[in-house]
């Protein structure tokens, strides 16, 4: 049997790669190298494979005639120019709900690094400090405190119990209220961050939320305000907040997710207050196995001609 030919739009996990060339012809970012090779293999490529961060463009859609489905391993899509791959006729799939617990669990234990200052109590041993100063400067509790989440998907859900079990009380804005949430809904940014001594971003990238913490919302959120971050990095202006810490009109943020990718700035990097992590939302072998899973999952059905289990909501 002839297998179809799927082509990584990327760099993929190793895990995705392992299950597509089990399943199919799979050609590795073959766009990316040989024009010749890419232009004879092109019309016949009937799947594209990508991740969470990769960017599938207009262009390289308009380059596969036979395209038919984009199945990302990850949650987020925004990379992937949906207009385009519509236009085309192809469906996009993504790989939401398996991943939820542990980017949620990150998410709290950036919440726990900011406000306990973990980086710097594990710096201050090491450096021989205690020894030689004594006791480091008091932190923040966390019980007691208000989160305000941008965003009430399941991840943010996840985020609110177990927030609740850490005795934090908890408030949200989304587009619109979900009154089945127990938690109390704040249409106004600016209004949550004002109320909230952690700021949680958990929700979707893309043209629609650019920028949506800016310079206002941090300002809000204060010199005694944490920003938490496991979302997209384009959701917070990059820039606004390095001025805000620096300036001290934002007490702390704790940062999984950056504007550009694997690139940190430099001021960033050289802030105390700051706890950085590489993107590791869902970075546990558990789940990205079945991520990768899921993702092999929708390239199976739609290929046999079943509805692909997780296609994103665009597409259904
Ligand atoms: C990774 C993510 O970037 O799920 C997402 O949207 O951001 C991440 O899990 C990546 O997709 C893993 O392959």
């Amino acid at each position: 049997m002839t297998r179809i030919p799927v082509l990584a739009a990327a760099k993929l996990s190793p895990l995705y790669s392992a299950l597509l060339e089990r399943h199919f012809r799979f050609i590795d970012r073959l766009h990316e190298g040989d024009a010749a090779a890419f232009a004879a293999l092109a019309p016949s490529i009937r799947a594209l494979a990508a991740s969470g961060d990769s960017r599938v463009g207009a262009e390289l859609i308009a380059r596969l005639p036979a395209l038919e489905i984009i199945a990302v391993m990850g949650v987020g899509y925004d990379g992937i120019d949906l207009a385009a791959a519509k236009a085309r006729g192809a469906v996009v799939t993504h790989t939401p709900d398996v991943l939820n617990d542990d980017v949620a669990d990150l998410a709290l234990a950036l919440m726990l690094s900011a406000a306990r200052q973990l980086p710097a109590a594990d710096r201050w041993v090491r450096a021989g400090r205690w020894a030689r100063e004594g006791a480091m400067p008091l932190a923040r509790k966390m019980a007691g405190a208000r989160l305000g989440l941008v965003g009430i998907g399941r991840i943010g859900q996840a985020i609110a119990q177990r927030a609740a079990a850490f005795g934090m009380t908890i408030a949200y804005t989304a587009r619109s209220a979900r009154p089945a949430l127990r938690y109390r809904f704040e249409p106004d940014l600016i209004a949550l961050a004002a109320a909230s001594d952690f700021l949680v971003v958990i929700t979707p990238g893309g043209a629609g939320t650019r920028h949506l913490v800016d310079a206002a919302v941090l300002r809000a959120l204060g010199p005694k305000g944490i920003l938490v971050n496991v979302a997209r990095g384009s959701v917070v202006d990059e820039a606004a907040l390095i001025e805000a810490l620096e300036a001290g009109t934002l007490g702390g943020a704790a940062l999984d997710v950056f504007a550009d990718e694997p690139h940190v700035p430099e001021r960033l990097c050289a802030l105390p207050q700051v706890v950085l992590s590489p993107h590791i939302g869902s970075a546990t072998t558990a789940t990205r196995q079945a991520m990768a899973e899921l993702a092999c999952a929708n390239l199976q059905a739609h290929f046999a001609g079943r509805p692909p289990p997780s296609p994103v909501p665009e597409c259904r």
